[in-house]
Order: structure tokens, then sequence, then C-alpha cells
């Protein structure tokens, strides 16, 4: 390929990646109660959500939130986050009294944990675990294949909170057929050039 083609081929597949990327919807969901119940600490919790992602879509994106997070005093706290392949819908609630470590250990995927240095009172916090950079989407799409995904949550301390958030962006699978006429058209497109050129 000369200069010229490889600017043509790129400008196609851009024109393709572009049309992909404007394809984008975002979606938002919340547990209800929205708050896990300011996330008690004998409790665990489970957030099971259907319909993530519109049938003939993949996720793209996805971000977990907790706005304005902070542990009701200042102490050792700690607050453990999983993605579940198959929780029940909603939000169901556990009983671990209090004990020590992550009452889901083991099941789904590691999100990760929050600790609030300071306690008692806001920070304005915002905890935001990016499902993205986590690398997690691969596994967030096989668990949403059959419609359900979800969270689980073991606050071991007492976390009051505004609300707990799911935003997730998802895009049309792209068609084994559509890429193999989108490498036809470049191979087209080279073939054509090179021909006037010889
Ligand atoms: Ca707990
Ligand atoms: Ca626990
Ligand atoms: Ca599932």
């Amino acid at each position: 390929m000369n200069h010229r083609n490889i600017r043509i081929a790129s400008a196609v597949a851009g024109l393709f990646i572009t049309a992909l990327a404007s394809a984008q919807t975002t979606h938002t969901f919340t547990p209800n109660p929205v708050d896990l119940n300011d996330l008690d600490h004998f409790k665990a919790y489970t957030w099971g959500i259907d319909n993530v992602v519109p049938a003939g879509q993949m996720i793209t994106g996805a971000t977990l939130t907790i706005t304005n997070i902070y542990n009701w005093t200042h102490e050792d706290n700690i607050l453990y986050v999983n993605m579940l392949n198959q929780p029940a819908l909603g939000v169901t609630e556990f009983t671990d009294d209090k004990a020590a470590g992550n009452y889901f250990e083991g099941q789904g995927k590691v999100v990760g944990t929050f600790t609030d240095p300071v306690g008692g009172h806001s920070t304005n916090t915002n905890l935001t675990f990016d499902l993205g950079k986590l690398g997690l989407l691969d596994t967030m799409n096989q668990y949403a294949k059959d419609g359900r995904v979800g969270f689980s949550f073991d606050p071991d301390c007492h976390y009051f909170n505004d609300g707990v958030k799911l935003t997730v962006t998802t895009a049309a699978v792209p068609e084994p057929a559509s890429l193999a006429v989108l490498g036809l058209g470049i191979f087209g497109l080279v073939r054509r050039k090179k021909n006037k050129n010889s």
C-alpha cells in the first residue's frame, strides 16, 4: 500500500469506527432503596439488575458510583464490592452480624473495596468504580448475556450515602458480515488505485 492508499483505508476505517462510537447509548440503573439502607454494618446486600443490555448490543463501558459516601464515625472500616452473575432481582439483605471479611468472598468477581479515612461527617466523596478500567467488561458481558447481572456490597461499618448508581454504555455488536464487507471495500479501493497507478 502506498501512502495515499493507506490514508484512504484509514479514512474508511475511521468512518466505520465513528459510526460505531456514535451508536453508543447510555443506560442508568439505581437500586431501591437507592442508598441500600445506608449500608448497615450488620448487613450485606445484593442488587440484581435485568435487561442491562438491549438485544444485539454489548456493554462498551460501565461505572458504579456511590454518591457522598462516608462512615458513620472515625474507626477502622471497609466496604467490599463484587460483581455477580445471578443475584436475585432487586435488593436483597443478608445478615453478617458485623463478621469481618467479605460476606460474598469467592462469588463472582471482585470489583474493589473502599475505606473512609475520616468518618463521622460527609467529605463529599463519590466512590466510583470504572469497570472498563478495572478490566471487568468481558466478564460483565458474559454475566449479562442471560439478561441478569448485579453487585454485592458488604459494609463492615455503616456508610451513609446519597445513592448507588450504575451507568452502562452499550453499542451494537459488530456483525462479522459488515466487517467482511468493510475489509473487501478497503481491498477494492487499494486495488483500483494500484491499477490506475500502474
Ligand atoms: Ca457487614
Ligand atoms: Ca462482613
Ligand atoms: Ca447472568
